[in-house]
């Protein structure tokens, strides 16, 4: 298995750890978004629109981060990570869509603003990371995590950029269901930290 990503990249550390708690073995090649190299005609074969993570099983290529989520589950996972229960399933699906919409333009986005320089307006994609925190508070005010009674690919999907979301000025300090279940992924066997950045309100004082 190889997977190309980048370390500052939340797309690509939601793979990281799931193959890191799937305890699968894979070659990690580095694709240098700040030198493009995403954009090159060869890694424009391998995924066409042009972004990280990508895997390659043995032949099989699969990029989105989701999508590599949910090809690991069905393939190399049977514990549960991605229910069958139509319930169970649906839920999962559901935070994907959220990972994939509200995370990716909110504390996300917020984040590229702090570590890439991107030209998005702070104070928009902020309040918009505040109203998917109030949210995500809520879900877990009576569970452990977010769509069944065990840990789920849902969970995997929003953590690496919930966990940084400090780095783009947004405070995690009003959300202790949160930070205590950003505290549950941390302590399952195999977890995998996503590469610190001290920017924001991370940055060193
Ligand atoms: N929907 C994609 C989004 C991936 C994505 O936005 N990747 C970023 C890095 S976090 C990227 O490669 N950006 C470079 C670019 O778009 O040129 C996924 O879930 O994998």
């Amino acid at each position: 298995m190889k997977l190309y990503f980048h370390p500052l990249s939340g797309h690509s550390h939601r793979v990281r750890l799931f193959l890191s708690l799937l305890g699968i073995e894979h070659e990690q090649i580095v694709v240098d978004l700040t030198k493009r190299e995403q954009k090159t005609p060869e890694f424009l074969k391998l995924n066409p629109f042009g972004q990280v993570p990508v895997i390659d099983d043995q032949g099989t290529v699969v990029v989105d981060s989701n999508a590599i989520l949910v090809y690991l589950a069905k393939k190399y996972d049977k514990t549960g990570w991605l229910p069958e229960e139509p319930a169970a399933a649906a839920a999962v699906q559901k935070w994907l869509s959220v990972a994939a919409g509200d995370v990716a333009y909110g504390p996300a986005a917020a984040r590229l603003i702090t570590v890439f320089g991107a030209a998005f307006n702070a104070d928009e994609v902020i309040a918009r990371a505040h109203v998917l925190l109030k949210r995500i508070e809520a879900a877990l005010t009576d569970r452990e995590w977010l769509a069944a009674p065990r840990p789920t690919l849902a969970d995997l999907a929003l953590y690496s950029y919930i966990a940084r979301a400090p780095e783009g000025n947004v405070d995690l300090s009003a959300y202790p269901n949160v930070t205590a279940w950003l505290a549950r992924i941390e302590a399952l066997p195999g977890f995998v930290p996503f590469q610190q950045t001290a920017v924001g309100l991370s940055a060193k004082r």
